[in-house]
């Protein structure tokens, strides 16, 4: 886990704002710093290992799961390394900010930081900004930051929790033009081709867990960089549906829900029976070209599956 210690997000309340009485459902603000390395390397696409060289952030496509509470204040910092050959920077939809500052470049070896405030809850696309954009989302610089309701009963409670980024997978990360052509060989969930797909590739040895019965909550972003995304639970139903993951913007007992790029959404998933579902993309060439995840619900579901540091499946 050699990057594992470039991305420090400790999560020690540095300030904290002073409660108020008879608001004691309410989480207190606080400071958080992110720090995040961009990191130019190989990464696996699909589960026989095949590799691609990928831009990263911390290493790993996608990159870190970042999670504040509503009212906290982000302190980040991005490290661009020293050994890296492109410029990056960093994009939170979760921020107020001034792009041409805040979310400009640095080169290899240059740091840069910028404070915000999680001002509003949901889910957020985080992305590499720099020239050609196209390209920095299309190679794996892209991620998710979570921003819970401060308020803890503003959402009904899930007892497992998973996040699905979608993005489409060039065979060749060079190739701008085909980018631009949207000439994509495949999508992804999570960096990988039926990643979490037995019945598709069987090779994957990974899939979501639950049991009957449960709320499982999906935040799921649409890093793109083009292509639309009609989320579909085969053999469910949404059953509540909040847009950018905000607790006021709820929809109820949706079949397909769809997200365009850099956009995002916290879907509800509720399986009365033991079996499977399979969350697609219902654009079927999106699905079959790996934009598939197999949730299996059953009693003997991992106690461990979908909880802390367990949401984003590697
Ligand atoms: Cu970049």
């Amino acid at each position: 886990m050699k990057y594992k210690k470039l991305f420090n997000a400790s999560f020690a309340a540095l300030a904290a704002s002073v409660a108020l009485p008879g608001f004691h459902a309410e989480a207190v603000a606080k400071t958080v710093p992110v720090t995040i390395h961009a990191v130019e390397k190989d990464v696996a696409y699909d589960n026989k290992g095949s590799t691609y060289h990928a831009w990263t952030f911390g290493g790993v496509v996608p990159g870190p799961v970042v999670r504040v509470t509503e009212g906290d204040t982000v302190e980040f910092t991005l490290v661009n390394e020293e050994s890296n050959k492109n410029s990056h920077s960093m994009d939170f939809h979760a921020a107020r900010v001034d792009v041409m500052t805040d979310f400009d470049s640095v080169k290899p070896g240059e740091t840069k930081k910028f404070t915000f405030t999680a001002d509003n809850p949901g889910v957020f696309f985080y992305h590499c900004g720099s020239d050609p954009m196209i390209q920095h989302i299309a190679r794996g610089m892209y991620g998710v930051i979570i921003v819970d309701p401060k308020d803890e009963n503003a959402l009904p409670k899930a007892d497992r929790e998973y996040v699905l980024i979608q993005a489409e997978h060039y065979e060749n990360p060079d190739d701008k033009t085909a980018m631009m052509k949207n000439q994509w060989s495949n999508a992804v969930f999570n960096g990988g081709v039926f990643k979490y797909d037995p019945v598709h590739d069987p090779e994957a040895t990974r899939w979501l867990q639950a049991k009957p019965g449960e709320r499982v909550r999906i935040y799921f972003v649409n890093a793109g960089p083009n292509e639309f995304s009609s989320l579909h639970p085969i053999a469910g139903i949404w059953e509540n549906v909040y847009p950018s993951g905000n607790p006021k913007n709820v929809q109820y007992a949706l079949q397909s829900y769809t997200i365009g790029p850099g956009d995002a959404a916290t879907l509800d998933l509720i399986s009365p029976v033991a079996g499977a579902n399979a969350i697609v993309d219902h654009a079927m060439n999106h699905a079959l070209t790996g934009a598939i995840a197999v949730i299996m619900f059953s009693d003997d579901a991992d106690p461990e599956a979908g909880k802390g540091d367990n949401i984003l499946v590697r």
